[in-house]
């Protein structure tokens, strides 16, 4: 029988918790406070007094709000959840408690993009970061993971130049949160390295519907020991039960004006409305002796093994079910760090994880002002914590007792060694000369990112070209595109072919290299069936005179799928039923929203609903943007009438209508819809002749 931990955060946070209810304003020293409007002055119009100690201390803490942003991933938002292993098969590999033990295990998940600053958009072209905290019984673990399995660089000692290559250009900070300049491209075309990292850039996975819809990826190779010290190398896998979902291009954009904080609020709304989000943990192991049986290095995180290979063991799953009280508290002070492992899992040498190990610490010192930065709620485990570090900035600890040393004798020899599950390292044989030299078992630059091209389906092939060629369209040397065109002629011919094209380079001559046509189908997306409509959102377009019954009669089929469905107007109060059937309560005002905020977009019957919708470029443009990237458009009763002005056919794919509408509204037409939301888009559709 399992026992729950789950509690176990929470519980301790409570305490630190502070409820402002029913209280009185007061200064930080307790000294309550009768005026808070103005300061003390020597008379109504003259001079403010020094010994305003109330206004000085609200000022200078206002002054000293802030602290500096995440260098990389400073824009994030997080939640708290549970993990629970499915069943202790993993206890033959590893001692690590969490993955075995079947309780749930207290966690908090932080999403994030890299390169933009704290206030940047959320639908921007990056990686996703996705890192989880483990508060296990034997410390805190935290899985410090992206949404992509690779990354841009195989060594530590590159990762300022690549960072300080993405960033704003220093001479004038643009372009924010943006990978389409010349330094970040100038930096990739000297990097060959980067080219399978740069494949996953320019696909959809860059572009998330939802940090729900994403998978996450550990991206090193670690590895698990097992009570007998045994090591198995594991690499970690996230898999969303929603479904890998992407946005396209355009509409991130527009987001990015529309609601900047789109990937943040969903994350949020979707807690608060109890459609939790779930992720499936998998693992791929593989033996010690078997480490040299890749056609690549198990330690260079510029490769995958590719599932067909090695397949992705499930081994247990993540929900996240509860929103953090406050921001800065806890999203923003919490402290990752890749160093941060229990008993049972350790690491390899694989250099960018080396390097992690020092950075994560070390950042966090600075980030949050001193040593004691584990002491914050957020950050503080449930296991007890006892050590001889004492002191520094913050210090919230009252240690008692003469004794901050070890060995100690007048301190009964406390805190003593742990006798029993105390963190080994791995033993491992290690020897060699002190040189700086890449392996050449890391040489490989291009073979696995061949390979991602050629697992993507047409469709996601030409988001690839559209994305290499706007990113390059934007970058004003031409030597530095001809330079990227170059590498990607060593990847496939053809792709370098279709990107030449776009931007102004010569079409390249086939190198020597031909593609080696292998696929592995678990890279492609959409290779992915879409499962489930679950936490999608539809947009109803409404006016005076909308058929009501029908409203709402499709609006319970959707939410019985956990589908959130508004009805959007275009002025906000109740809308006036047309014929039989109740006042509906508008829940948007149309022009304060847009249909990339949307999954869908339906039209409801009611001539006059659908006269003033007529009238209203806003609610015409919205349907035909729809329509555009490929969303599922319903329309019933005289709402088809809508489309017909529009031009958009209705027998496309993913086009619902009938002519049936209020009480008469077939149980189909709801299914329909919510069939083709799981499908996401119908992607045969997308049709850039839409002037939206
Ligand atoms: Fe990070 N990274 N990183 N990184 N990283 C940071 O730590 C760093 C890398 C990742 O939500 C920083 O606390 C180096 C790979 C995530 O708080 C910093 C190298 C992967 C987050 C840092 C890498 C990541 C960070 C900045 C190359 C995917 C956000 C603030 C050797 C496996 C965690 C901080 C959060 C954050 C350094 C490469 C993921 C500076 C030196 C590979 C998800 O320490």
């Amino acid at each position: 029988m399992t026992e729950s931990r789950e509690n176990t955060k929470q519980e301790q946070l409570d305490r630190f918790r502070e409820d402002q209810r029913n209280t009185v304003l007061t200064t930080q020293q307790g000294v309550r406070a009768g005026h808070d409007d103005d300061s003390l002055t020597a008379g109504a119009r003259g001079p403010t007094l020094l010994e305003d100690f109330h206004a000085r201390e609200k000022i200078t803490h206002f002054d000293h709000e802030r602290i500096p942003e995440r260098v990389v991933h400073a824009r994030g938002a997080g939640a708290y959840g549970y993990f629970e292993a499915y069943d202790n098969s993993l206890s033959e590999y590893t001692t690590a408690e969490f993955l075995t033990s079947g309780e749930r295990i207290p966690v908090f998940v932080r999403f994030s993009t890299v390169a933009g600053s704290r206030g940047s958009a959320d639908t921007v072209r990056d990686v996703r970061g996705f890192a989880t905290k483990f508060y296990t019984r034997q410390g805190n673990y935290d899985l410090v993971g992206n949404n992509m399995p690779v990354f841009f660089i195989q060594d530590g000692i590159k990762f300022p130049d690549f960072v300080h290559a993405v960033k704003p250009e220093p001479h004038n900070e643009i372009p924010q949160a943006q990978s389409a300049h010349d330094t970040l491209w100038d930096f990739v075309a000297r990097q060959p390295e980067t080219m399978h990292m740069m494949m996953w850039l320019m696909s959809d996975r860059a572009l998330p519907r939802s940090y729900r819809m994403m998978q996450g990826f550990g991206v090193h190779t670690f590895r698990l020991v097992n009570a007998d010290g045994r090591g198995t190398f594991v690499k970690f896998h996230w898999k969303p039960v929603a479904g890998t979902h992407s946005l396209l291009w355009d509409e991130c954009q527009k987001i990015a004006g529309k609601d900047p904080d789109f990937n943040r609020r969903d994350l949020w709304e979707s807690i608060e409305a109890g459609r939790f989000p779930e992720w499936e943990l998998g693992v791929q192991l593989v033996a010690e002796d078997a480490e040299h049986t890749f056609d690549f290095d198990l330690l260079d995180p510029t490769k995958i093994i590719p599932e067909e290979e090695v397949p992705v063991r499930p081994v247990g799953h993540l929900v996240l079910d509860r929103n953090p009280d406050n921001f800065f508290a806890e999203t923003e002070q919490i402290a990752f760090h890749t160093a941060n492992v229990v008993p049972g899992i350790d690491f390899t040498n694989d250099p960018l994880l080396q390097a992690r190990n020092f950075s994560y610490l070390d950042t966090q010192l600075i980030r949050l002002g001193g040593p004691n930065f584990s002491q914050l709620p957020v950050n503080r485990p449930v296991a007890p914590v006892a050590t001889n570090q004492r002191d520094g900035y913050g210090q919230q600890a009252i240690h008692r007792g003469r004794t901050s040393y070890f060995r100690n004798s007048l301190g009964g020899g406390c805190p003593a060694l742990a006798d029993a599950g105390g963190f080994h390292h791995y033993t491992e044989a290690v020897s060699g000369h002190k040189i700086r030299e890449r392996s050449p078992s890391f040489k490989d630059y291009y073979s696995q990112a061949t390979l991602f091209w050629n697992s993507m389906s047409e469709v996601e092939r030409e988001h690839i070209v559209a994305a290499f060629r706007f990113e390059l369209g934007k970058v004003e040397t031409m030597s530095i595109r001809e330079a990227v065109v170059g590498h990607l002629n060593e990847v496939d011919h053809d792709l370098a072919v279709r990107v030449a094209a776009g931007v102004g380079v010569a079409e390249p001559t086939p190198t020597g290299r031909a593609n080696h046509g292998k696929r592995s189908a678990a890279l492609s997306q959409l290779g992915q069936p879409g499962l489930t409509p679950h936490g999608r959102k539809v947009a109803i377009l409404a006016g005076d005179g909308a058929d009501t019954i029908g409203i709402r009669r499709l609006v319970s089929a959707l939410e019985a799928h956990e589908v959130e469905a508004e009805v959007l107007a275009p002025a906000d109060g109740e809308l006036r039923p047309g014929g039989d059937g109740d006042p509906l309560r508008v829940d948007r005002q149309l022009n304060t929203m847009a249909s990339v905020l949307y999954d869908a977009v339906v039209l409801p019957c009611g001539p006059e609903s659908t006269r003033t919708l007529a009238r209203d470029g806003y609610a015409m443009h919205f349907v035909a943007e729809a329509y555009k990237h490929a969303k599922p458009v319903a329309a019933f009763g005289s709402g088809v009438e809508l489309l017909r002005r529009i031009g958009l056919p209705e027998d496309a794919e993913g086009v619902v209508t009938t002519t049936a509408a209020a009480g008469d509204l077939p149980e189909e037409f709801g299914a329909s819809l919510l069939a083709a939301l799981a499908a996401h888009r119908s992607w045969n559709r997308e049709t850039d002749s839409v002037p939206a």
